[in-house]
């Protein structure tokens, strides 16, 4: 019996727009073959098999781990380079002081160096792919043309990659033009490069994480933003969750963490057990698409169809789901291994590392045994906890938006925006410790508003007032929370136990946008009636409910005072509006 694919005419004849781009990049790199993605099991069946000959990708313990693999990439490329991300916009101004910028044209002539001939020896890959469900009208398509077979595995699980991708392009759709080579892995050579006006990405010298997959943070985030403000939507370093209560209703949420602060944790959270009957169900734990309804709503949906998360710290305490979501055909990269090829991370109960995360033997005064930074890369499928309505071509509604920093102090728990133009302060306002998500120094804290300040691909004064501009058209729009699940008391201890816990806050959060809950009013918002929060069979030290919904006025002057002149380096494209907020609150304040 003749297979589908003999009947199926070959993916380069399909559109012309694509093949004379993958001709023009094959004359400048010059690989040895071209392969198109079909996008089916069997062909990353066929990729994993030749990478494991060739000792790219190594077999873990097939009992334990059927059908995982693990990959160690170059030690000296283990996240991502904010420092070498560029936008290339044709005025310095549009790229915004939030990014680093070159002219387009010397972009392309430098990237134009780099990428001549650095494919000869090698494959080809042609991955078309679509974010967002393939016959959803919010769905937006690309293709990434790599040298690196082991980010094909991942844009094939990350993406609906393949010939239903290709098929939406040639039937008219742009796409946005993602040119990747891992060069030779020198960081002296590392480039990534977006040019927003062409809806073109080029990336060079890593194969790593948001480097190189560019469907993820260079076009869902980047490009994608920038599409979203002249289309009229949002594209957001956000989870998306939905929250089903003991009645049996959903309410969708999504929220806005910096890198490695439990967006993950967050999107696919195990309700305690003293809050019986609440089911909770992941739509993204990465990005969210956010477009203003007919019915005067938000409606989400997630581009992704995977996960790249941070593998340390997950076991089934701080989250089962995730826990048993990777022991089955999943990617880890840079996690250490067992005696017996089992994958180890720190934060495992169980298990001893043998080998630590670049395959020398496990040696703690050499550091952890997993990257902090080692992830695992798996379909959202898998996940005990998918919501099926992540297919959903119109999105999910969204009842609240909820933006979160990682603070030890200042930041309260919880506190609600007075409206829309408050919540766009609020999120404006994000600061957050610094993680190793990004190379760089960790833990120290940065602004990051909305979570984006690696990702908006433009002016942030424009983006504000995009935001202002969206909220505007919104007729039911969703409330505006800001939390933090990190604060600390004196010792250093944690003050709120997060994890599963977190629940307790986004009921609190329902309760609002249902009417039921009734709040304090604040300087900075409102916050909860401590006797509102379900405190139901959870212990929390002394002192310890008071602390993290208390304002501390002297700290939040100063607060302020910072994110005045944070937001003064905008110049004229801050908004006014938001300008006359901060001022509102600082009267506030007194
Ligand atoms: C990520 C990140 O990988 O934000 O999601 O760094
Ligand atoms: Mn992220």
């Amino acid at each position: 019996m003749a297979t589908a694919a003999h009947t199926l005419s070959p993916l380069a004849d399909l559109s012309r727009a694509v093949a004379e781009w993958v001709g023009t990049v094959r004359e400048l790199t010059q690989p040895r073959a071209v392969h198109w993605c079909e996008g089916t099991e069997a062909e990353a069946r066929q990729l994993t098999t030749q990478l494991l000959r060739s000792g790219e990708l190594g077999a873990l313990n097939a009992d334990q781990f059927p059908g995982c693999h693990l990959y160690r990439s170059a030690p000296n490329d283990v996240a991502r380079v904010e420092h070498l991300t560029y936008i290339c916009t044709r005025s310095q101004e549009d790229a915004g002081p939030n990014n680093h910028w070159m002219d387009p044209q010397q972009a392309h002539a430098k990237m134009r160096e780099l990428f001549r001939g650095c494919m000869r020896e090698r494959t080809l890959y042609v991955v078309p792919y679509c974010m967002g469900p393939s016959d959803s009208p919010l769905a937006r398509c690309g293709v990434e043309i790599t040298d690196s077979p082991y980010v094909v595995l991942n844009m094939l699980v990350m993406t609906r990659a393949g010939r239903a991708a290709l098929e939406r392009i040639a039937r008219g759709d742009s796409f946005v033009r993602g040119l990747h080579s891992i060069g030779e892995l020198d960081p002296e050579r590392r480039f990534i490069m977006h040019f927003p006006e062409e809806l073109a990405i080029e990336s060079f010298g890593s194969g790593y994480g948001g480097n190189a997959l560019l469907g993820k943070k260079c076009h869902a985030l980047r490009i994608a933003s920038w599409q979203a403000r002249s289309e009229g939507w949002l594209a957001e370093h956000m989870l998306i969750v939905g929250l089903q209560n003991p009645r049996g209703e959903t309410h969708y949420l999504a929220c806005a963490f910096p890198s490695a602060c439990g967006k993950t944790n967050l999107a696919m959270l195990i309700p305690p057990g003293s809050l019986p009957g609440w089911r909770v169900l992941t739509v993204g734990d990465d990005i969210a698409w956010l477009h203003p309804g007919e019915d005067g709503r938000l409606w989400a949906i997630n581009p992704e169809a995977g996960y790249f998360g941070v593998v340390p710290g997950t076991n089934p305490r701080t989250n089962r789901n995730a826990y048993e979501m990777i022991r089955r055909d999943t990617l880890f990269t840079n996690v250490a291994l067992t005696a017996d090829s089992q994958p180890w991370w720190e934060g495992l109960d169980s298990g001893k590392p043998v080998l630590d995360w670049q395959g020398r033997p496990y040696d703690p005064a050499r550091g952890p045994a997993a990257h902090p930074n080692s992830r695992f890369t798996v379909s959202a499928r898998r996940n005990p906890s998918w919501s099926p309505h992540s297919e959903d071509a119109q999105g999910v509604p969204i009842a609240a938006l909820v933006f979160g920093g990682r603070r030890r102090e200042v930041a309260p728990l919880v506190y609600e925006a007075r409206d829309w133009r408050h919540g766009v302060l609020v999120g404006a306002s994000l600061a957050s410790e610094t993680t190793a998500a990004a190379v760089g120094q960790v833990g120290v804290t940065r602004r990051d508003p909305m979570a984006m300040q690696p990702f908006c691909g433009y002016n942030f004064g424009d983006y504000w007032q995009h935001w202002l501009d969206v909220g505007a058209r919104l007729a039911r729009p969703p409330r505006i929370y800001h939390v933090n699940w990190f604060r600390r008391d004196a010792q250093g201890r944690f003050l709120w136990p997060g994890y599963g816990e977190n629940l307790r806050v986004l009921t609190w959060m329902l309760e609002r946008c249902a009417g039921r809950a009734a709040a304090v009013d604040s300087p900075i918002g409102w916050l909860p009636r401590p006797q509102e929060l379900d405190l139901r069979g959870l212990e929390l030290g002394s002192g310890a409910l008071e602390a993290l919904l208390t304002i501390d006025r002297t700290l939040w002057r100063k607060e302020a005072a910072d994110l005045r002149e944070y937001l003064s380096c905008y110049g004229s494209r801050l908004p006014p509006a938001l300008l006359a907020e901060l001022t509102a609150t600082e009267q506030r304040l007194g």
